[in-house]
């Protein structure tokens, strides 16, 4: 299959994050991209395709206009001050503090487009995530056209929300292309999101609607980021109702508990019948995972792809987290060599 990768990606570099009470360097790090483009190139999955470059109005059609239009203006604005570094937010308008006034200084404006301090700006971030955005809309017409197609996106998307970023995503990739194909005509898209973090941004985005359906394997948020959502009784509302289905899962999860939750996420994704898949393929899940708490092993993930490849139906895999870098290129490129059946 098709890979859509940008270098661009590169320049949101250096960043930094708080962990246990220390300032450490970001784990969602220029590498991760590098080593996965180089294992599609060892692995000979397929050609390596520049993106197209889009306007924004597709971001648009996810994202709250006035929060795509703040993203630009972020990094600008903090040099302005005089400031270097990773701009990164500290004040929330939470319970009991007002929401609906935006004051006009950058630290404030950080906090209300946001909903943790774990998606840091950097001078490249920008460029970065607009180049993320692209090549999740070209992976998106691939698949549109006939073929299935990885798009490489760095930075990740499935933890923003309509109006925030966190999580060390900006622009919801796989809702946008979720999105875009059904607006090029598909009726019903399922997403399908393997990472090991729960897919809040995904879930609210789609959380009233029937047209998209949202599977979500993760950690339980009882005990894992992004804890505020992401139950299993969080079902979609309204039109939604049953749409929103959440697998969450306990510490330690091996293959086998994860699997027989991939199955039946699988499934129920066969019995909603979409035109097209988008998997948020996050690949933290990983026993070596440096954040995360699953067991999964280098050898569960082509068994991923195998069981994606069964349902039969046109599939966008959208790269969403994985911080083991030394084995990122194996783990993702084995779900994607497990899709193709080799
Ligand atoms: N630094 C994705 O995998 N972890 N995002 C906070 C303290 C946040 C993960 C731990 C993890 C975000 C796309
Ligand atoms: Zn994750």
């Amino acid at each position: 299959m098709k890979t859509v990768y940008s270098p661009l990606h590169a320049g949101h570099a250096g960043t930094m994050e708080l962990m246990s009470g220390a300032i450490v360097p970001g784990f969602e790090k220029p590498s991760r991209a590098e080593i996965i483009k180089a294992r599609v190139e060892s692995e000979k999955l397929g050609p390596i395709l520049a993106p197209e470059v889009h306007d924004l109005a597709a971001a648009k059609r996810i994202h709250k206009a006035d929060y795509i239009d703040f993203l630009p203006t972020i990094y600008p604005e903090w040099e302005a001050l005089g400031r270097s570094g990773s701009a990164i937010p500290y004040t929330w308008p939470t319970r009991g503090l007002r929401g609906d006034v935006v004051p006009g200084t950058i630290d404030a404006k950080l906090g209300y487009y946001s909903f943790d301090a774990g998606a840091p700006f950097v001078k490249g971030t920008w460029e970065a995530i607009k180049s993320s955005y692209d090549v999740a809309l070209t992976g998106a017409k691939l698949v549109r056209n006939g073929e299935p197609a990885f798009a490489l996106c760095r930075p990740p998307g499935h933890h923003a929300g309509a109006g925030f970023m966190g999580g060390y995503c900006y622009i919801n990739n796989a809702a946008v292309a979720a999105q875009w194909l059904l607006d090029q005509g598909a009726k019903r898209v399922s997403i399908l999101d393997v990472d090991y973090h729960h897919g809040n941004g995904t879930q609210e985005i789609f959380y009233s609607r029937a047209d998209v359906q949202v599977l979500n394997l993760h950690g339980d948020p009882m005990v894992e980021y992004p804890y505020f959502l992401g139950h299993a009784d969080e079902r979609g509302e309204g039109a939604g109702e049953g749409f929103n289905i959440n697998y969450p899962l306990p510490f330690g999860t091996t293959w086998e508990a994860w699997n027989a939750a991939l199955d039946d996420a699988c499934a129920k994704l066969a019995a909603y019948g979409p035109d097209v898949v988008v998997v948020s393929l996050g690949v933290d899940t990983f026993e070596k995972d440096p954040i995360s708490q699953f067991k999964l092993k280098s050898s569960d993930y082509p068994r991923i792809g195998a069981r994606i490849a069964r349902l039969n139906l046109p599939t966008l895999f959208v790269m969403e987290g994985g911080y083991a870098v030394e084995e990122i290129g194996v783990n993702a490129v084995g779900v994607l060599t497990g899709f193709e059946g080799r």
